[in-house]
């Protein structure tokens, strides 16, 4: 079926519904996700019950209430129809809001999803929260307001990464967002923290593009802002967001000259960012991707709830909870990160390896993995083994890498779905970013398969070229 065809007839499940129970992801996109469906619910009288699982997997299946309301899946699902097959839940009773890639079910029961794998290349960059967004459009055209929450999501999923903006689907979500007041788009550098960091600190922890110079030295940065006259004085510290339109331009043209005159490009050097000017000044609220990262920060420590009823529009405790959360969330990764540099990684063939045992929470493994990364060999994926909180029989495996590693014909997802089966476990994800639970004592093994499962995929891609 056709994607307009296919979200109507999940508008129509959905409102036809009498109860609904909604389970999602943890992460940003699934929280957004979970919070576009539930309002577009809540706002048409149907009670819904929140479900947030890390991963659909046989040990979170318990969590999925056996009772007669419509089960909807948001951000996860697609996946994991074997195991809903297994557990026995009926098609009638399932509606899987989705983008990964989509597994049928081995018996051959056919649920009904919505997945922007399946709708062609518009729809590829479109996270759940593009798909729920257009689902809870369909159930009311009033619910405009939701697309703000449906670009957090998009950001939060990298769907913005690759190309500097959102595009297809997920970017005329965006400028339905912005014809409504809900948004501005402006172009502007490719740094994170434009709203809440001072613009030195932007511009130094920048490490995509990496700025010759700059990156890695804010007192350099601190110079460069001062010389410029941007700066007042070497103590200022406005933001990106605080600069005026000539000063943006300024800044640009210097830091792109500072590019070129290094035999860089600088092409990475912007981005569209999302501004959301309704939102108090100064804070992670004010930007697609401080948002977004607000809501990780939630999610990781396993308060998705807080999260969503930040997205729901609760500026006071819950929000002050998320604040606390996200400076809790920046301080560990930065040590994970740290503790990953120090002690080194192990190069297996194509790829490099560390396990770093119980030191931090599964949650934010794959974070730290994608951050040290861009200090390490960025041409070998990086795969962390780490101890599984509560289950002492397993591990969890998070593969990062680069872009310019998929081009050469890398499928992280594909290599760690495959080696897991292997092993007894079970992957999913994207190309670029996946993870996996494996059996404890398979380790050494499975990390070998991987090593040459890319490997195979590295000599079948040059062999395309
Ligand atoms: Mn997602």
């Amino acid at each position: 079926m056709g994607v307009v065809e296919d979200v109507s007839r999940a508008a129509d499940r959905l409102s036809e519904a009498d109860a609904v129970s909604l389970i999602s992801h943890i992460d940003a996109d699934g929280i957004t996700s979970y919070s576009i469906i539930s309002q577009a619910l809540t706002r048409e009288g149907i009670p819904v019950k929140p479900v947030f699982v890390r991963q659909l997997e046989p040990m979170t299946v318990p969590h999925i209430p056996k009772d007669d309301s419509l089960k909807v899946f948001t951000d996860l699902g697609s996946g994991q129809q074997g195991l809903l097959e297994e557990a026995g839940i009926s098609p009638e009773q399932v509606v899987i809001l989705d983008h990964h890639v989509s597994q049928p079910a081995p018996n051959g029961t056919e649920y009904f999803e919505v997945n922007s794998q399946l709708y062609g290349e518009e729809y590829h960059k479109c996270s759940a929260a593009g798909i729920t967004y257009l689902v809870a459009r369909r159930i009311n055209p009033e619910n405009t307001d939701l697309s703000k929450l449906s670009v957090v999501g998009n950001v939060g999923d990298m769907m913005a990464r690759e190309t500097g903006k959102l595009t297809g689907i997920a970017h005329w979500i965006a400028e339905d967002a912005e014809a409504h007041g809900h948004l501005k788009m402006v172009q502007g550098l490719n740094c994170y923290g434009l709203s809440t960091r001072a613009l030195h600190l932007s511009l130094s922890n920048c490490d995509d593009p990496v700025i010759p110079g700059i990156s890695g030295k804010p007192a350099k940065a601190i110079e460069l802002l001062c010389r410029t006259g941007i700066y007042d004085s070497p103590s200022d510290s406005r933001t990106f967001e605080e600069l005026s339109e000539s000063e943006a331009r300024k800044l640009a043209s210097t830091v792109a000259e500072q590019m070129i005159a290094n035999g860089e490009t600088v092409e990475r050097l912007f981005a569209e960012q999302y501004f959301f000017f309704d939102e108090a000044e100064k804070t992670p609220l004010r930007n697609a991707s401080e948002y977004a990262t607000m809501l990780n920060a939630c999610g990781r420590w396993a308060k998705p709830a807080i999260g969503a009823a930040v997205c729901a529009g609760d500026r006071g405790t819950h929000y002050r909870e998320a604040e606390h959360m996200l400076r809790h969330h920046r301080s560990m990764i930065r040590e994970l990160c740290e503790y990953i540099l120090e002690t080194g990684v192990d190069i297996k063939g194509p790829i490099q390896t560390i396990n770093i045992g119980d030191r931090y929470p599964d949650t934010i493994v794959g974070i730290g993995a994608g951050m040290a990364l861009s200090k390490l060999n960025t041409n070998k994926p990086i795969l962390v083994l780490c101890e599984v909180a509560d289950e002492p029989d397993f591990l969890k495996a998070s593969m990062r890498t680069y872009e310019k590693v998929l081009r050469r014909g890398v499928d992280l997802q594909d290599a760690l779905c495959t080696a897991a089966a292997e092993f007894g476990g079970s992957g999913g994800g994207h190309n670029i970013a996946a993870g996996a639970y494996i059996p404890k004592g398979c380790e050494d093994d499975f990390i070998r398969r991987v090593s040459e499962l890319i490997q195979a995929q590295l000599d079948t891609g040059s062999a395309d070229c």
